[in-house]
């Protein structure tokens, strides 16, 4: 039997959970039970559109409910942990609700995850059970989600979404079907609805440390995340959500996402991925009204707009851009181009999110992330002593709030290094504040490289090339800058004494066969004789980021 999830997690202090009930942030529901009463209001709406399938509220709370029922009828049990590594597709949000439902605690993998990712959050977690496609892009996830099983210490599930589920899996597809008895379904999963204050699902950070950490986030916490963010970007009943990034990350998921856009009576639409030509198409069938994207992806979107016209997206009301920095250039030209109202999002799936409002004046919107969501969204900027720092100057940005939990899910080591004492969340951005209220976020003192949104942990990118690599004395993983991603994987290596310098390729190669996801495998190589140091001994990274920005703004050919 896995261990109850409650063991690792770190609640709210008391004064502060009954401050957020009373205040009404924490309603005290599971959000199981909020989605069921969102689709008793509007049965016959809209709720879910993926290509040729659309599904209503009743038909979806149905066949989220069949399958809750069918997950527990085959020996899950409610606080039982499932890997969720889905393509965008209807099969993610049935999933997702029934999880809801039963109590089943989802763990938001990301499709780009391997087997070193898998396996840790698999085992980290303690996974009964894992959902992902039968191939995608020439990757055989069902191959690898059985090789997975070998390692779990009970039974072991795999629901493949997909044509080919194989001997051994489960067919997701089938156990999205309708149920025979919707009333005895739901009377069911109503009498044993999980607690509002229990793990609803686990998110994953972004990551500074080796591997990801996991965020476990309450019924109540993330319900109340998923709602505010929907009023603060006006998502109603009226909206037509748009998910073209990856479903498991916390932006399409709550931000308002799938499941804001869920709970306000709107409707999904569901795209693999956000590729222009397809996302414009969709975009005037479906009459999108919002959608979230990375600034790399609303790059591409103007882009296209400027070359094919923007007429597709008439219906567009509200473009959200976060993940990374969005550049003023690039905010500056949405609403001329695209004829939509940006709104910026600086979020973390920690919790705290900043959003810009959409009647901000356009400069608030095209030059800062926002101010935070929450009234009781607590946000300090401090120096390298934890001191406030003057009004309008940078810091290190410090955080805690109604939906920003007090720790990682069982890592009390890094835990005394994320948060401080006294509960505050050290987000690693280094922020500035503007006269009227609202961040900028200018730099980080965190070591992770954001590309294009996906956070890559130096330190992981580093240790593995320590553990692959033979004849390498020392590395540092970097951001290099990328016009297009922001930032890219830099690596610099001292050769061992008398050892050639080592190969770009090879060390990829290496990663890719040690079951590394792409996006983290560097991209560049440089090798030196000695990395820059710090003061006190560490190395220098500050120096090595500027090395390589100088090395790509130098001339062809003559690289300092
Ligand atoms: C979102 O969440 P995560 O957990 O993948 O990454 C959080 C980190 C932040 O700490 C910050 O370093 C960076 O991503 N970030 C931004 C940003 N939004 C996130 N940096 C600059 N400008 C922004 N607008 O990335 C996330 C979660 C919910 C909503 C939106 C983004």
């Amino acid at each position: 039997m896995a261990a109850p999830i409650s063991e690792g997690t770190v609640p709210w202090p008391k004064p502060d959970a009954d401050r957020y009930t009373a205040a009404g942030y924490w309603t005290g529901r599971p959000l199981g039970d909020l989605l069921r009463e969102s689709s008793d209001r509007t049965p016959d709406a809209t709720a879910l559109v993926d290509g040729e399938l659309r599904l209503t509220y009743a038909e979806l709370a149905d066949r989220a409910d069949a399958l809750a029922i069918r997950l527990l009828d085959r020996g899950l049990a409610p606080g039982d942990r499932i890997v969720v590594q889905l393509a965008n597709g209807w099969e993610f949000t049935v999933l997702t609700w029934a999880c809801l439902r039963a109590g089943i605690v989802p763990v938001m993998a990301l499709p780009a995850h391997r087997r070193l990712e898998l396996t840790y959050l698999a085992a980290h977690s303690e996974a009964a059970a894992i959902a992902v496609p039968d191939r995608l892009r020439d990757f055989d996830h069902q191959a690898l989600a059985h090789e997975l099983g070998k390692e779990a210490p009970g039974p072991w599930h795999v629901l493949v979404a997909g044509a080919e589920a194989g001997p051994g899996s489960l067919d997701l597809r089938a156990l999205c079907a309708p149920g025979t008895d919707p009333a005895a379904d739901r009377a069911r999963l109503d009498a044993a609805a999980p607690g509002s204050r229990d793990v609803a699902v686990f998110l994953l950070s972004g990551g500074t440390t080796g591997l990801p950490k996991l965020i476990a986030r309450t019924h109540d916490d993330y319900a109340y995340n998923a709602r505010a963010s929907a009023e603060v970007s006006g998502v109603d009943a009226d909206t037509v959500y748009l998910v073209s990034l990856p479903a498991g990350h916390n932006f399409p998921l709550a931000c308002p996402g799938i499941l804001g856009t869920l709970l306000a009576g709107g409707r999904v639409v569901m795209l693999p991925s956000p590729e222009p030509v397809r996302v414009f198409a969709t975009a005037a069938a479906e009459r999108v009204t919002h959608t979230a994207v990375v600034p790399a992806v609303a790059g591409r979107w103007l882009e296209h707009a400027e070359q094919h016209g923007a007429q597709q997206m008439e219906s567009l009301r509200v473009l959200q851009v976060g993940g990374s920095r969005l550049a003023d250039e690039l905010a500056r030209r949405i609403r001329p181009v695209l004829g939509t109202t940006l709104q910026q999002v600086f979020g973390m799936a920690e919790g705290l999110l900043n959003y810009t409002r959409l009647g901000d004046p356009e400069d608030v919107i095209c030059t800062t992330q926002g101010r935070p969501m929450c009234p009781d969204d607590e946000v300090r900027l401090v120096d390298e002593l934890d001191q406030d720092v003057p009004d309008g100057e940078p810091g290190s940005l410090l955080t805690r709030g109604p939906y920003t939990p007090r720790g990682y899910y069982r890592a009390p080591e890094h835990n005394k290094r994320a948060f401080t004492e006294d509960g505050w969340y050290r987000s690693g951005d280094i922020c500035r504040r503007t006269p009227e209220g609202n961040l900028v976020v200018e730099g980080r003192d965190k070591d992770m490289i954001n590309r294009g949104g996906e956070k890559v942990s130096a330190e992981e990118v580093e240790n593995l090339v320590y553990e692959l690599t033979d004849g390498v004395s020392q590395v540092a993983a970097v951001a290099m800058p990328d016009p297009v991603l922001g930032e890219r994987v830099c690596l610099y290596v001292v050769p061992g004494p008398g050892r050639p310098a080592p190969n770009l390729d090879a060390i990829r190669a290496a990663m890719e066969e040690a079951g590394v996801a792409r996006f983290k495998l560097p991209e560049r190589l440089v090798c030196v004789e000695e990395l820059a140091a710090t003061k006190v001994g560490k190395i220098d990274k500050k120096a090595l980021r500027a090395d390589i920005a100088a090395r790509l703004a130098a001339p062809e050919g003559r690289t300092p």
